[in-house]
């Protein structure tokens, strides 16, 4: 396969002008026809006329009015063309239901419906399938279902056919088309210019009871969008549509966002108080795409970045707007460290912004989005709240309508704030997360923090030059007051110093606050200082990150010296649990501890081969301890934290039921699962039933839940994707497997449904314990399912691979078995292009 470079772009020979497309919808053979201005592009030296198309059936070609007959290859198709604008015009056929890819057009469940991002448009008919390719689009869609949609404003509409207009120049990725017999819930915006907007969110019929949530969801985006960053919507109609067969979350395509039914679909009955939030945040993700995305988009794809950092940066500051600013903090590093963290250690590391590729939907990643959020949050901490809001007011202004790049995006940084930013561009450029050192000195009233960073080689990157990092710190004096409030000291240097004078005492440095760079802090310290911090810190994320440092470290000291549950650890969690001061959510994810993963990562940096099943081993000795430790306490938050007002998926109400559930957790493990069985019981929202299934498997009771569930839910795809999912990870560490496989075998289970696949084979990768147990099934039942769906889904398959990319941490055996699999899977004929590169680049 090719490999493309970014320093190999050119620009598009030429131009578009307009588009029009007419689709007559057909399951098996469905006409596509195109009608395309184009004249050349003044900018361009390459006059080469190639059209990007893939899996079409070229049913005729003309230039002008003249057929022509181009060359055509499975890639796309050149031909000669004069040298001033002409129109081309196409008819080609597809298959939408022989396209279980998800990719282009396709259909789910009798609905048509597209995914174009990244080179998904070449599926549908010959463009230049590219992102800085920008033209108005007209569509007219002719068939026989109820609801005919595609981007933009409506036009005429009559018996079998519906007309769209797409005023506003984008790429083909943001094209969509869905066709079938939806029914909406409607809603209503007006804009702060008082502009009406119509808003729907079409579903399948028999999902109404479940559009509430998000459109209340949308207003309030579109809102926030208003007020924050002062984004107008740009058209009359924005419609969501929510599809059972999708690739991923959703998709920004311009005034018709296409929605995994996961990603969308909630009421209380059947969705939890996370999945609630999820989709909050995801139907702002999309609808702020608007702007940072769709009016301002990305040169190509290297730039993806632009796009996707920028978008999650400002769902996660609504999310903190709407929600608890500290908890969603607190669980978007959880969540970078998982899996960025992960992936920037490991044989899969690559930049921000990539340097090159060979499938570009590989490279939709965690790196990509969250640290490329991350990277914007840094921005904003260097340049300051104002600084940042004059940089995007000139961004917007200026790229309008524009394909930018980075190298823009920091300009217009430079050029608002006067800052040189030259050394910034290494965020994007250098992967790996940098090691920041931290050691301190005190003497006569001066204390002085002295750091060093350094990041470890990763692929293809082996010189990592010093980067600037913004270092929010605040000093505790021994008495627990704070000495010195929040300041950012800006790291320019391999090592640097920074002195505080005017001290009484030594005091208590808090480092990284509100982890102000995605770095890793090595500092040594001692667990008595981890409780003073917990106690004492006035930072909220730092007063976390101290409980989760002393968990941890009582761990790996059970892991490497065979000691016991640490006490001061399980009296500062005891303590911060009765603070009723502090808020539920909160004390709810102080209780978590870290994951195997995360432990598993801990001790090989620390040079110590993880053994998964010691790991597991520990983690449940000392939620065992933690249970005994509070046995009296647990009931107590338990029954404090019930929710006796009617159920609302808001922040303070989920804070509390995620602290109950937490409290239900350790007393499950004393009465053998007594108080879970009453809860599954008695629940009437989906929250207190799954957190109590949950609670039954773990304790080894699940039985009769598992038959109960699905007997009420059975009619419910997505509720039975939890409890497919539930039942895998919740599995004992030597059942995972045969679990997983057994599942396999249920008749619900599909390979067509990426939901339902993730939900079993991609639960079994998050039961590590099970995943990775000694005997290799884990691996090879993963492994025979991706090869089993790579020739259907090559996208889902080569995702899920990602389950293997920390295989170089464990010993040899399992090396070997994991080995063994991904040659396995590499050996396989005809392997997709996606699935290959994954498992190369794991492989190395
Ligand atoms: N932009 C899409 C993701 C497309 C993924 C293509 N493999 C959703 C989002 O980030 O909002
Ligand atoms: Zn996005």
């Amino acid at each position: 396969p090719q490999t493309i470079y970014l320093k190999d772009y050119t620009p598009f020979g030429f131009r578009i002008d307009e588009v029009a497309l007419t689709f007559r919808l057909d399951p098996s053979a469905t006409r596509v026809i195109s009608r395309i201005a184009f004249r050349p592009n003044p900018e361009a030296q390459d006059r080469r006329f190639f059209l990007h198309g893939e899996k079409l059936k070229l049913i005729s070609a003309s230039i002008d009015g003249q057929p022509v007959a181009p060359d055509v290859t499975d890639e796309g198709l050149t031909c000669e063309v004069p040298d001033t604008p002409f129109v081309w015009e196409a008819e080609v056929e597809i298959d939408p239901q022989a396209n279980t890819a998800l990719e282009g057009l396709y259909m789910s469940n009798g609905m048509y419906c597209t995914q174009c991002e990244a080179e998904g448009f070449r599926k549908i008919t010959y463009y230049p399938d590219r992102p800085d390719v920008l033209a108005p689009f007209d569509v007219r869609i002719e068939g026989e279902e109820k609801v005919l949609l595609s981007n933009g404003n409506p036009g005429a509409q009559g018996d079998g056919f519906a007309e769209w207009h797409d005023p506003w120049p984008k790429p083909a990725y943001l094209f969509a088309l869905v066709a079938g017999d939806l029914v909406n819930h409607p809603g209503h915006f007006t804009t702060r210019s008082g502009k009406p907007v119509e808003l729907n969110v079409w579903v399948r019929p028999g999902d109404e009871n479940k559009c509430a949530f998000a459109m209340e969801s949308l207003i309030k985006s579109m809102k926030w969008d208003e007020e924050v960053y002062g984004r107008e919507y740009d058209l009359d109609i924005f419609n969501i549509v929510a599809v059972d067969d999708f690739n991923m979350g959703a998709m920004e395509n311009k005034g018709l966002n296409i929605f995994n039914s996961a990603a969308v679909l909630a009421n209380p009955a059947t969705s939890t108080d996370m999945n609630f939030e999820r989709i909050e945040a995801i139907i702002a993700h999309e609808y702020f795409h608007n702007w940072t995305g769709n009016r301002i988009t990305c040169r190509d794809w290297f730039q993806l970045c632009l796009k996707e950092g920028l978008t999650v940066f400002r769902d996660s500051e609504f999310t903190a707007d709407m929600r608890s600013a500290a908890v969603k903090r607190i669980s978007d590093v959880i969540a970078l460290r998982a899996r960025q963290f992960r992936e920037d250690n490991g044989p899969l590391a690559h930049p921000v912004r990539p340097e090159s590729f060979v499938e570009i939907n590989n490279f939709y990643t965690a790196t990509v989005y969250e640290k490329g959020a991350e990277l914007i949050g840094m921005l904003k901490t260097l340049v300051g709240d104002e600084g940042y809001a004059k940089a995007l007011d000139l961004y917007f202004e200026r790229h309008d309508g524009d394909a930018a790049t980075i190298e823009d995006w920091l300009a217009v940084f430079e050029e608002a704030t006067g800052r040189d930013l030259t050394q910034f561009m290494r965020w994007y450029t250098d992967a790996g997360t940098p090691r920041l050192k931290v050691t301190d000195d005190y003497a006569d009233g001066t204390y002085t923090l002295h750091f060093e960073q350094s990041t470890p080689p990763t692929p293809g990157q082996t010189d990592k030059p010093p980067r600037v990092i913004p270092i929010a710190v605040g000093l505790l004096g021994p008495n627990g007051d704070e000495v010195l409030e929040t300041q950012v000291l800006e790291m320019t240097e391999t090592k640097q110093s920074f002195s505080f004078e005017g001290l009484g005492a030594k005091p208590v440095p808090s480092v990284l606050r509100g982890f102000s760079a995605p770095v890793i802090v090595e500092r040594e310290t001692d667990n008595a200082e981890r409780a003073f911090l917990l106690a004492h810190d006035t930072d909220p994320f730092n007063k976390w990150e101290a409980g989760r440092d002393l968990a941890r470290d009582g761990l790996l000291a059970m892991l490497r010296d065979g000691a016991q549950p640490d006490d001061l650890y399980l009296d500062a969690v005891q303590a911060m649990l009765r603070d009723d001061s502090l808020d539920p959510a909160f004390r709810w994810l102080a209780l978590g501890l870290p994951s195997q993963d995360d432990l598993a990562q801990a001790l090989y940096d620390g040079g110590t081969t993880p053994d998964p099943q010691a790991i597991w081993e520990a983690l449940e000795t000392l939620k065992h301890a933690r249970a005994e430790a509070m046995q009296d306490l647990a009931p107590k938050l338990y029954a404090q934290y019930q929710v006796t007002e009617p159920y609302q998926p808001n922040a303070e109400q989920s804070g509390a039921r995620a602290l109950a559930n937490g409290a239900l957790g350790l007393i499950t493990r004393l009465d053998g699962g007594a108080q879970a069985q009453a809860q599954y019981d008695a629940a009437d929202n989906m929250t207190q039933q799954l957190a109590a299934f949950s609670c039954l498997l773990q304790a080894g009771k699940g039985d009769a839940a598992t038959q109960a569930f699905y007997d009420q839910w059975r009619h419910d795809r997505l509720v039975i994707d939890k409890w497919f999912s539930l039942q895998v990870v919740n599995a004992a560490p030597e059942d995972a497997a045969d679990v997983a496989e057994r599942l396999t075998g249920h008749p619900d289970f599909s390979m067509k449904n990426p939901n339902r696949f993730r939900a079993t084979l991609g639960a079994l990768a998050m039961n590590a314990v099970g995943f990775h147990h000694a005997s290799g099934k884990g691996y090879r039942v993963l492994a025979d399912w991706l090869i089993k769906l790579d020739p259907l889904n090559p996208q889902t398959t080569a995702r899920m691979c990602s389950a293997f990319e920390t295989w170089r941490r464990y010993d040899a055996d399992r090396q070997a078995k994991i080995a063994a699999e991904l040659d396995r899977i590499l050996a396989v004929e005809g392997l997709s292009r996606d699935t290959t590169e994954m498992v190369s680049r794991i492989r190395g």
